[in-house]
């Protein structure tokens, strides 16, 4: 593996972004690495496992990587998608996975953390959902688990917006276990961590399965889904999506025409 580096240490996996480069965007080599490695290190005996990035980095992860968006009238976000797969990869994950957050979290990488079992954060840290930024309606699991997380007001607000939320805020909405100094970020994690591994694994492994199926969200009739998915065909068909990603590689603002 190039892109994630994989450690493990006293029942603890660590899954470590390792391309600053590209500011650690979600490529599909990136997940596939970072999927590989929750499965590597679930056989080996991990009992839970750190997702982080290097010590410093002020950009944890710039999230999907736009250039491998799909051209518009393909969804962007769809169940095959590697994100998507990646964000069930880590909620089905038999073991707690914790982000270790420092820096900037943008768009997918905002989700792959709501997948995660909990958030630790640094000060200074801040979270940002931006598909309206680009042009990308998002979908139904990735609204719910915002939903589930934050509540509905503070989810529109983030999505609408598409700004920057502090990681005091995401600490108020539950979307952040725990806010701490840069400095104590690893020893609080790690320490945390260190209590997950101590318990009995069966024991958390059946809980956190309990909650995966406890928080699916609410049943949808067939008639709503195929609803969802005319309102956001709509939207990767329009020339906005096109512009969104458009404007992202001339490195300009989007001029959005509302079609
Ligand atoms: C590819 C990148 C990226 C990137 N992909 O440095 O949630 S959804 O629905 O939107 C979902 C589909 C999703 O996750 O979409 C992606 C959401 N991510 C973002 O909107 C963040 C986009 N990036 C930025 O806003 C800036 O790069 C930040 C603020 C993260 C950092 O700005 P900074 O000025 O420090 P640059 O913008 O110069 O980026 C450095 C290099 O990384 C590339 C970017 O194109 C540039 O490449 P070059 O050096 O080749 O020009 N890069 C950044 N983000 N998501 N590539």
């Amino acid at each position: 593996m190039e892109l994630i580096i994989k450690s493990y240490a006293n029942r603890i996996g660590t899954l470590q972004f390792n391309n600053e480069g590209k500011l650690n965007c979600l490529s599909h080599t990136l997940m596939d690495e970072l999927m590989r490695g929750l499965h590597e290190l679930e056989q080996e005996g991990a009992h839970v496992i750190v997702l982080r990035a290097k010590p410093g980095v002020k950009v944890w992860s710039a999230g999907h990587d736009i250039n491998e968006l799909p051209e518009p009238r393909r969804d962007p976000l769809s169940y095959g998608d590697p994100l998507e797969t990646l964000l069930r990869n880590i909620q089905d994950c038999p073991v707690p996975v914790i982000a270790m957050v420092e820096g900037t979290v943008w768009g997918g990488a905002c989700d792959m953390c709501c997948s995660c079992d909990m958030v630790i954060a640094a000060e200074g840290s801040t979270f940002a959902m931006t598909p309206a930024k680009i042009g990308i309606p998002y979908n139904a699991s990735g609204l719910i688990h915002f939903v589930h997380h934050i509540g509905l007001n503070k989810a529109k607000e983030m999505f609408f917006t598409a700004r920057p939320t502090t990681v005091h805020e995401a600490w108020n909405n539950g979307f952040v276990n725990h806010e701490v100094s840069k400095e104590e970020l690893e020893t609080f994690t790690y320490d945390l961590a260190g209590k997950i591994g101590k318990n009995a694994p069966l024991a958390v492994r059946a809980i956190k399965a309990q909650f995966r199926l406890l928080t699916r969200g609410a049943l949808i009739d067939a008639e709503t889904a195929e609803r969802i998915q005319a309102i956001r065909r709509k939207v990767y068909d329009s020339a906005d999506y096109a512009e969104g990603i458009k404007s992202f590689k001339e490195k300009r603002p989007p001029v959005f025409q509302g079609r």
